[in-house]
């Protein structure tokens, strides 16, 4: 890795102008509810935030660190994972922001920073599904545009993890389809109150210029007595 560093220069090779590397990434937190509060330090609750690659690849190939920012109330808020799997469990009574920062191993790319509303409590239709684990996590993508030479290879070069599609606690894909159906669903109702406003619209103009007809007759009339 330090060789290939060197081998790019201070400036990682240059940009690869026109050239975009897209990396789907999830990231988020289960939590899990002890059942009643623990004695010694009222926490209630086990959690894991993380992020990972949506496609089971080794995301150290291009990541040097990931920054995870926590509660201030917990010792040590500013915790950094080296290698994967890039999470933190600890164990708490409440929910609070988090922010996840991605370092990468090319220091001219900078930065990703994501944030993520640590989730305890479960939601009033998942507590009617008696689900036990809370689960909050997003699918994003990470995107790299006009990446140095070395960060394109590195991001490029990356390798699977294992065979086999990756299992996340939320099915994306499942999601995606749904949410296309809403929105698709969404459309058609949108088209139909449009076309009902059409008609409405054209049944007034209608009645309008059936009123001026009416109007102007009147005058004519009123012209033709005098
Ligand atoms: C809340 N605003 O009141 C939030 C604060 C604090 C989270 C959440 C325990 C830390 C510790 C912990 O869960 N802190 O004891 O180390 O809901």
């Amino acid at each position: 890795m330090f060789q290939k560093m060197a081998e790019f220069g201070p400036d990682s090779g240059g940009r690869m102008k026109g050239v975009t590397i897209v990396k789907p990434i999830v990231y988020g937190n289960v939590a899990r509810y002890f059942g009643k509060e623990r004695e010694e330090d009222g926490h209630t609750h086990e959690w894991t935030v993380y992020v990972k690659p949506y496609i089971n690849e080794d995301m150290s190939a291009y990541v040097k660190k990931v920054q995870f920012r926590l509660h201030e109330s917990y010792i040590n808020f500013l915790r950094v994972v080296t290698k994967p799997p890039y999470e933190i469990t600890e164990t708490g009574y409440g929910e609070f922001e988090t922010t996840i920062k991605i370092f990468f191993l090319d220091p001219n790319e900078r930065p990703v920073t994501l944030y993520h509303l640590l989730k305890l409590f479960p939601s009033d239709t998942n507590a009617m599904l008696g689900e036990q684990k809370v689960v909050s996590d997003f699918y994003d993508e990470m995107i790299f545009q006009d990446p140095t030479a070395l960060m394109q290879e590195l991001l490029t070069t990356s390798r699977l993890l294992t065979l086999g599609t990756y299992k996340h606690e939320t099915d994306f894909a499942e999601l995606e389809m749904k949410t296309r159906k809403k929105i698709e669903a969404a459309q058609k109702r949108t088209s139909l109150e449009i076309a009902k406003f059409k008609e409405r619209l054209k049944a007034n103009m209608e009645a309008i210029n059936g009123l001026k007809n009416e109007i102007r007759q009147l005058k004519d009339d009123q012209v033709n007595e005098i």
